[in-house]
């Protein structure tokens, strides 16, 4: 299994994330309203893609997965994507205290409209907020040029806004008001 080819990986990946948190249509798949479906299915319909996919790949990739994306419940006869839904699921995500300091990588044609009315959730369930500044390089970078915002999270936690931690350990909340974003930190 070492030996599977990691751009093949990535590809599956990539599309695995795509159906299961935004368009499990786009396979015929059908998500529980808590974002699960059936493994067997799973792996048949995208088997008609990436006719390499079996069993043994699937939880390879969900095993090696670089943002652990995805998990399978305990018997593995179902799997999820663990966060960055646009579709109507229910996670059932664990509120928790966040860090003093959380980050927010995004590109710097965003700036000036998140320096006016915060971070909103856009297409997805929350906003998305990274522990370290170098993830949040990662997830800014991903779009065009990077800037780093820096988030107050434990004055924004005092002040009473909820907080979720996904189980691959995004934090996540509904909106960020400016007052606790730093730019040019
Ligand atoms: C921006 C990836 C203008 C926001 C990543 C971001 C993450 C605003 C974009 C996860 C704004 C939304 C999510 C405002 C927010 N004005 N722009 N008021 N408020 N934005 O992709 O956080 O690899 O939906 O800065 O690693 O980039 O897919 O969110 O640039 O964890 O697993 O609107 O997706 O994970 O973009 O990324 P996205 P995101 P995966």
């Amino acid at each position: 299994m070492e030996n599977f080819d990691p751009k093949k990986a990535k590809a599956i990946s990539k599309y695995l994330s795509y159906i299961l948190r935004h368009d499990p249509d786009d396979v015929g798949i059908i998500l529980d309203k808590n974002g699960w479906t059936n493994t067997h299915t799973l792996i048949q319909q995208v088997k008609l893609r990436f006719p390499a996919l079996d069993k043994t790949i699937l939880e390879y990739i969900v095993a090696t997965n670089n943002k652990q994306r995805f998990i399978f419940s305990d018997d593995k006869s179902l799997i999820r994507a663990n966060q960055g839904h646009s579709i109507d699921v229910e996670l059932n995500l664990l509120e928790q205290e966040p860090p003093t300091v959380l980050f927010h990588g995004t590109t710097i044609g965003n700036i000036n409209s998140i320096m006016q009315e915060g971070l909103k959730k856009q297409s997805r369930h929350h906003v998305h907020l990274s522990e370290n500044v170098t993830t949040a390089l990662q997830v800014g970078s991903r779009h065009g040029r990077v800037s780093i915002l820096k988030i107050h999270s434990g004055k924004m936690y005092a002040d009473g806004y909820t907080f979720y931690i996904s189980a691959n350990h995004v934090w996540l909340t509904d909106h960020v008001p400016l007052a606790y974003i730093e730019d040019n930190f």
